[in-house]
């Protein structure tokens, strides 16, 4: 019997506004795995939207993807698929992504694996900025948190699924946070 059970990723992040944990909250399966990565940004959170929201555009700031057409949709609303061709080196070369949620208001986006020939199958994840202000200076912040949750494939444990995915996350984010500070790559 499968247990299937509710992960808030967010819970006791200090500056972490309710709306934001309630989407950061992911149903998980046993064989699933999953995480979560935060970026701060020395930008508004509106320069930081400005740059995630373009569905069609991820290869902005992710410097793995080399290509991306959209597929079905107009890359705005949900249910949008956009067609990732990925960068050589990596044990992929496509991905099929859907378009979850497009929250302007809020400030959240999400999309979820349907296809491709790479292992983060049923890949989910979800990205959030807001303002939050910093205790050193008290200057206004934008702060990104990304989760996911993943299938864990055939021959690999979770602290290894979970690992290599971060790892791009954490580059995607640091590479936004460039990107919407106006510095060089
Ligand atoms: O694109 C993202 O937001 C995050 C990840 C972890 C994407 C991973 C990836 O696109 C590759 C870079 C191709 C690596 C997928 C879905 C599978 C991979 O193996």
């Amino acid at each position: 019997h499968k247990q299937i059970h509710k992960v808030s990723l967010t819970r006791g992040m200090a500056d972490v506004p309710e709306h934001v944990e309630i989407f950061h909250t992911h149903v998980v399966s046993p064989s699933q795995c999953f995480s979560v990565v935060v970026q701060d940004v020395d930008a508004s959170a509106s320069a930081v939207w400005s740059i995630l929201s373009r569905f069609e555009h991820p290869q902005a700031y992710k410097h793995f993807v080399r290509s991306c057409h959209v597929a079905v949709g107009d890359g705005r609303e949900v249910g949008s698929v956009r067609e990732v061709r990925v960068v050589s080196g990596l044990p992929a070369a496509f991905s099929l992504e859907r378009l979850e949620i497009m929250d302007d208001d809020r400030h959240i986006i999400s999309f979820s694996v349907v296809g491709g020939d790479h292992r983060l199958q049923n890949y989910k994840s979800v990205t959030t900025v807001h303002e939050c202000s910093s205790t050193e200076d008290g200057k206004k912040r934008a702060r990104v948190v990304e989760s996911y949750v993943v299938d864990v494939p055939a021959g690999n444990d979770k602290e290894e699924t979970c690992s290599f995915a971060d790892t791009i996350v954490r580059c995607n984010l640091q590479s936004l946070a460039k990107l919407a500070e106006n510095k060089p790559k």
